[in-house]
C-alpha cells in the first residue's frame, strides 16, 4: 500500500479503500505557487466517482466500523496520528509544494494540528459526560430516561486551501471519533495531503469505506455533487461566505444538518495601554502569518490616537524586516499566495486601495524574486492608512498580506468599528488594562476574542464565527454535538 510521495504525481480518488482514477479520463493540474511548476495531476470526480464513494461510507457505517467498541475506534485513530508523525517529513513537503508556505511554519501548526486533531478527539469522546433522568410513573414504577449518542452518518467534508491537512483533519478527527464515515472533497488548490492520509488510515486500521476522498472543483464538479447526493447525512465546511450560501441551500434539500465556518475582516483593537512589543509581534502575525491566507487573520487594526503614529512606524519596520522566500529557506517568514488566480484578486485591492486614497505605509505590490521563482504568486507584505471606512479594502474580506490601520479616539468608537461589517469571526485585542479587555471582549461581536495574544486555540473550546462568518461551533463538546445525534431512551422500571 505504501507508495508515498512519489505516487502523488498522479493523484487518484480514495473510495473504499482503494485509488481509483476518474471513470471520464478528467485530470486537471496541481501547481507549486512558488515557482508556478507543474507538481502533479489530479483525477476529477465526475457524479460516478461521488456516488461510489458515499455508497462506500454509507456501507461502512453497517460494517465493521460500525461494530468496534469504543476503545478499539479510538485506538485506531490513535494510529492515524501517530502515522502521520511517522511521515511527517512527507507531508510537510506534500504540504509546502502544494500551498509554498515556509516549512518553518508547516512543521510547527500545519503537521503536528493534522495527528493532534485525531488525538485529540478520539480522547474526548471517551470522556463525554451523558443525561439521565428518573421521572415518576402513575403506576408508582417510575422510569429511566438515558440519552445516548450515535453518529449522525456519512459526513461531507469540503474544505479550503490554506491550512489544507490541519482545517480537512480538524473535521475529519472528531467526525471519525463519533463513529461518522467521511466522504471528503479537499480544495482542488491543495489535493496532496488529504490523498496521502488515505495510506496512512489503510495502515493504520481504518476500515475500507470509512475515510473516502474525491478531487475536483466546486461549482458541476465533485463539491456540488456531493453536496446534492441526497446520502450524505451532513455537511462540514469550511470556506467563503458565498461558497456557504451555496451548501447551505444543498443541505437544505433531504433536511441534512451544516457547520459553516466561513470568511471574516477581523478587527484588532490597540489601545494606548498595551504592551506595545506584544502588540506589534502579535498584530505582524494576524497580519502576514501564511501570507496573510488565515480566516482568523486581522486585515484592520484600529489604533488609540496617542499612540498611532509610533505603532505604525514600528509596523512598518516590522513589515519590511520579513524575509520572503520559498518554503525550503529556514529564515523565510512568508511564502507565496496560494495562485495566481488569487494573486489577481490581492493586486485588485492593492491597486483599489490607491485608487481609494490610501497612503501606502510599505509593500503594495510584487516582489522581485529570483529567476527560478519569478513564476510564482509573490505579494508584498503590504500596510495602508487613511482609507474611508466604506472602502472595499476596508468592508471585504482580502486574504492576503495586508493590512489597513486606523486611528481611534474613545474605547466605545473602537467597538463601534470593530463591529461595523456583517463579518463576525474573530478579534484581537491588546491592552494591559485587564478591566477594559474584558468588557471590551464582552462587547465585540465575534465568536472568537484573543486578548494579548492571537491564534493561541486549545482544541476543547468553541470555533466558530457569528453574523456572516458562519453557522454552528465546533471544537470540544461542540464538535461532538455536531457529529452526533442524541438518542434518549426511556425504561419503563
Ligand atoms: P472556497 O469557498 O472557494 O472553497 C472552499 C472549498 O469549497 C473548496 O474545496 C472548493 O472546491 C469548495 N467549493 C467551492 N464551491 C463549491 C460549491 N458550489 N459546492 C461545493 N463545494 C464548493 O474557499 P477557499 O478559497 O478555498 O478558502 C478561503 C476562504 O475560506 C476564505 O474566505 C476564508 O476566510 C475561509 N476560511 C474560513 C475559515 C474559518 O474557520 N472560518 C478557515 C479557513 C478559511
Ligand atoms: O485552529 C483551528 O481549529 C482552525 N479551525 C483554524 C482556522 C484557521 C483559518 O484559517
Amino acid at each position: 500500500m505504501k507508495q508515498g510521495l512519489a505516487a502523488m504525481k498522479d493523484i487518484k480518488h480514495y473510495i473504499n479503500g482503494q485509488y481509483v482514477g476518474s471513470a471520464s479520463g478528467k485530470l486537471f493540474d496541481n501547481v507549486n505557487p512558488a515557482n508556478g511548476k507543474l507538481i502533479s495531476k489530479v483525477h476529477e470526480a465526475g457524479r460516478e466517482e461521488v456516488d461510489a464513494a458515499v455508497n462506500a461510507a454509507k456501507a461502512a457505517l453497517r460494517g465493521p466500523w460500525g461494530k468496534m467498541t469504543l476503545e478499539e475506534r479510538t485506538s485506531i485513530l490513535h494510529k492515524v496520528a501517530d502515522g502521520i508523525n511517522a511521515r511527517f517529513d512527507e507531508f510537510l513537503k506534500a504540504e509546502c509544494l502544494d500551498t509554498g508556505k515556509p516549512k518553518s511554519m508547516a512543521s510547527h501548526i500545519d503537521i503536528p494540528r493534522g495527528a493532534a486533531n485525531f488525538k485529540v478527539f478520539a480522547d474526548m469522546i471517551k470522556n463525554v459526560p451523558t443525561e439521565s433522568f428518573e421521572m415518576p410513573t402513575p403506576d408508582g414504577t417510575g422510569a429511566l430516561n438515558y440519552a445516548v449518542r450515535r453518529p449522525k452518518g456519512v459526513i461531507g467534508v469540503i474544505s479550503p486551501w490554506n491550512l489544507p491537512l490541519l482545517l480537512m483533519t480538524w473535521k475529519v478527527g472528531p467526525a471519525l471519533a463519533c463513529g461518522n464515515t467521511v466522504v471528503v472533497k479537499p480544495s482542488e488548490e491543495t489535493p496532496t495531503t488529504t490523498a496521502l492520509l488515505g495510506e496512512v488510515m489503510k495502515e493504520a486500521g481504518i476500515p475500507d469505506g470509512v475515510y473516502n476522498v474525491v478531487h475536483g472543483f466546486g461549482g458541476d464538479s465533485a463539491g456540488a455533487f456531493l453536496t446534492e447526493h441526497p446520502q450524505v447525512d451532513g455537511f462540514t465546511f469550511t470556506g467563503e461566505t458565498g461558497t456557504g450560501e451555496v451548501i447551505m441551500k444543498a443541505a437544505a434539500k433531504g433536511i441534512r444538518d451544516i457547520s459553516l465556518e466561513l470568511g471574516g475582516k477581523n478587527a484588532g483593537l490597540v489601545f494606548a495601554d498595551c504592551d506595545m512589543d506584544k502588540a506589534i509581534e502579535g498584530t505582524m502575525r494576524s497580519a502576514f502569518a501564511n501570507c496573510g491566507q488565515v480566516c482568523l487573520g486581522t486585515e484592520r487594526v484600529y489604533v488609540e490616537r496617542s499612540i498611532f503614529d509610533e505603532f505604525v512606524g514600528r509596523l512598518k519596520e516590522a513589515a519590511e524586516g520579513l524575509k520572503i522566500g520559498p518554503p525550503d529557506d529556514a529564515e523565510a517568514n512568508l511564502g507565496p499566495l496560494v495562485s495566481l488566480k488569487h494573486r489577481e484578486k490581492v493586486l485588485s485591492y492593492y491597486q483599489k486601495a490607491v485608487d481609494d486614497g490610501a497612503t501606502v505605509v510599505t509593500g503594495g505590490g510584487v516582489p522581485e524574486m529570483p529567476e527560478e521563482l519569478a513564476g510564482g504568486a509573490w505579494v508584498q507584505p503590504t500596510i495602508w492608512t487613511g482609507l474611508p471606512e466604506d472602502s472595499a479594502v476596508i468592508t471585504d474580506e482580502i486574504f492576503g498580506p495586508c493590512v489597513h490601520v486606523c486611528p481611534f479616539d474613545t474605547e466605545e468608537e473602537a467597538i463601534e468599528l470593530a463591529n461595523s461589517l456583517p463579518y463576525g469571526l474573530a478579534s484581537a485585542i491588546w491592552s494591559e488594562n485587564i478591566t477594559r479587555a474584558h468588557r471590551v471582549a464582552g462587547q465585540i461581536e465575534a465568536g472568537i476574542i484573543w486578548v494579548n495574544s492571537w491564534f493561541l486555540r486549545d482544541l476543547r473550546t468553541p470555533f466558530g464565527g457569528s453574523k456572516q462568518s458562519g453557522i454552528g461551533r465546533e471544537g470540544g463538546v461542540h464538535s461532538l454535538e455536531f457529529y452526533t445525534e442524541m438518542k434518549n431512551i426511556c425504561v419503563k422500571l
